[in-house]
């Protein structure tokens, strides 16, 4: 049965990846290149540190660690500015109503997130209130594609694995669901989370009652 139900923040709850993306590409166009779409989903769930190296990577650029830093810490501040601008309207369609359904079937929610900003959003979205634990980027020690984040919040809850469901719209993300042995509801298309055991569109069209039937209950 399900007894727990981990998300992911971004990409999830609320479309942060766009205010990441300017960020980075503000990073980029500053080191004398530019930074596409598609380059841009590669950073999806991807610690702050380790995307920037894959940036450096893309556009041939080798910094020293402390100018590695100063960039990163840059890209951060740029990005909190931007958040700035969300309210609780940025919320995901139908994310409230599905965790009020959760919680009315008294299944337990926890969050699971590579980002270290993940308190400051949900308190800028109103939806710190629904998690029994967080699971972030100031916590973990290792990174998605590893179960780490997942098995914290599992373990916060005093929930076994087997009884856990994993929201995420990443591919590092899905493979750390599935490493952790838990059931990967991908958000998304079929074509790029592949190891979900079962991909939706997004809340809106996706019920409690329909996950129920996913999972076999
Ligand atoms: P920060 P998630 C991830 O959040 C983002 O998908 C990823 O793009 C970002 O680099 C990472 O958080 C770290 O974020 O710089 O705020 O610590 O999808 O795991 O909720
Ligand atoms: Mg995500």
């Amino acid at each position: 049965s399900i007894q727990a139900c981990l998300f992911d923040l971004d990409g999830v709850i609320v479309d942060t990846a766009r205010f990441h993306y300017i960020a980075w590409r503000q990073v980029a166009n500053d080191l004398g290149f530019d930074l596409s779409h598609s380059q841009n989903e590669l950073l999806k769930g991807i610690s702050r540190m380790e995307s920037l190296d894959i940036i450096l990577s893309i556009g041939g650029v080798e910094l020293s660690e402390d100018e590695k830093v100063r960039r990163a810490t840059e890209k951060n501040t740029h990005y909190l500015e931007l958040c700035q601008q969300m309210t609780p309207d940025d919320t995901l369609p139908g994310v409230r109503v599905f965790l009020d359904d959760l919680k009315a079937k008294s299944i337990k929610i926890g969050l699971g997130s590579a980002s270290k900003n993940a308190r400051v959003i949900l308190e800028r979205i109103d939806m710190l209130k629904y998690f029994e634990t967080i699971v972030d980027g100031n916590r973990i020690t290792k990174g998605k594609p590893d179960p780490q984040v997942f098995l914290m919040g599992a373990d916060d809850l005093h929930i076994a694995p087997e009884h856990c469901v994993v929201f995420e719209d990443a591919v590092a993300g899905i493979q750390s669901a599935k490493g952790a042995g838990m059931f990967a509801v991908g958000i998304g298309h079929k074509s790029i989370l592949t190891e979900a055991d079962i991909v939706v569109a997004g809340f809106d069209e996706f019920r409690v009652e329909d996950l129920l039937v996913a999972f076999g209950e």
